[in-house]
């Protein structure tokens, strides 16, 4: 039997938000409800947490937006001098103080209008991770697969998903990283000489996380990407549209559907990589739509140990034993170490599908 390990507690919160109305919503609005969220995280002890996708604004990929300045308003400016601008910014930094103030690490996605040096500029959807330890940030994820289209759908009366028109793909991959100050007692680079075997280290150092955006989730590459890396917590926030005309089924049913396929990539990448995951979502009408809410917190089994019950502004919270994210990766079904990688090249040449020849009669 193998060896009860340590328990490597923390306690971590989805902050759903409910709608954002409009595209005019004042941003200070939005960010009073996401400071009272982390109000009552503090009260609750919580020591991370999770925002959406976009969180500042309505879901604005959602609208035809034309004018250039009004969806410059949209997105923050960086650069590889200031990358973490955003954090200072006006639209931002109440969040950060409070965070600060609280002690408590905060995630959050927003729109990123980076200007590379010699003055390219490319528009990303995305995700940050700021260390209330540190006071900085220290990671930054890019929306890997974008959903939607670049050209308006003109048809009358459907609903918009125009993430292809504002956003590039990101560019910096599934990178995990370590988050310093979350568990107790976490093994630094400096003990490792004192032990039999480096391996002995696994499992024991601060708490290793990563980040996907939304769509990101339902690709199984991404997941496994961090899972080769010993993710124990990936967070995404999210705008899932909940029914649109255009779409089969009554609003009810499609609904459901989203919600089902929704939890089914949160459980099973969790389960396939041995990981906790905080999925916070922005529910509830908007102008442009409706998105469903289901922010919830998974186990490395794959079982919902926490999921919102309403489409506002809610707070889903659980502690979670990080040690236990070893059973996955240790017992018989452990996905890195039998992996057959001479049969996976398709995974990494192919894009669309190729399928057999077509039978004689
Ligand atoms: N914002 C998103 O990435 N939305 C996509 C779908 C609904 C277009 C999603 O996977 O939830």
């Amino acid at each position: 039997m193998a060896a009860a390990r340590e328990p490597r507690l923390l306690t971590v919160a989805a902050a759903q938000l409910g709608p954002v109305t409009s595209l005019d919503t004042p941003r200070e609005e939005v960010l009073r409800r996401m400071t009272k969220l982390l109000d009552e995280a503090a009260e609750k002890k919580v020591r991370l947490v999770v925002f959406p996708e976009l969180a500042f604004t309505t879901f604005f990929p959602g609208y035809v937006i034309n004018d250039s300045e009004e969806l410059a308003s949209f997105f923050e400016p960086a650069s590889p001098s200031d990358p973490y601008a955003i954090v200072r910014s006006p639209n931002a930094k109440p969040l950060v103080d409070k965070a600060d103030e609280l002690g408590i690490d905060i995630s959050f996605g927003y729109g990123e209008r980076w200007t590379a040096e010699g003055g390219k500029v490319t528009d990303y959807n995305t995700a940050i991770y700021y260390s209330a330890a540190r006071k900085r940030c220290i990671a930054k994820y890019r929306k890997i697969h974008l959903p939607g289209r670049y050209e308006p759908d003109t048809r009358p009366g459907v609903t918009q998903q125009l993430e292809k028109r504002y956003f590039t793909p990101g560019d910096l991959g599934f990178q995990a990283f370590r988050v310093p100050g979350l568990v107790q007692g976490a093994l630094k680079s400096g003990h490792v000489q004192g032990l039999p075997d480096p391996k002995d280290a696994e499992g024991r150092g601060d708490p290793i996380l990563g980040m996907l955006i939304c769509n990101d989730r339902r690709w199984a590459e991404g997941w496994r990407c961090y899972g080769l890396q010993g993710i124990e917590l990936l967070l995404e926030g999210y705008n899932t549209t909940a029914f649109a005309p255009q779409y089969e089924g009554s609003n009810e049913e499609q609904e459901q559907e989203a919600l089902f396929h929704h939890r089914l990539s949160c459980q099973a990448g969790s389960y396939q990589n041995a990981c906790y995951s905080v999925h916070a979502g922005k529910a509830g009408t908007e102008d442009h739509g409706s998105l469903i809410a289901g922010s919830s917190i998974v186990d490395p089994n794959g079982h919902v140990i926490a999921e919102s019950k309403t489409k506002g502004d809610e707070l889903v919270f659980a502690t979670l034993d990080l040690s236990k994210c070893l059973k996955g990766k240790e017992r018989v079904f452990a996905f890195e170490k039998h992996r057959r990688v001479e049969h996976y090249s398709r995974l990494i040449d192919q894009v669309g599908t190729e399928e057999p020849a077509l039978l004689s009669e």
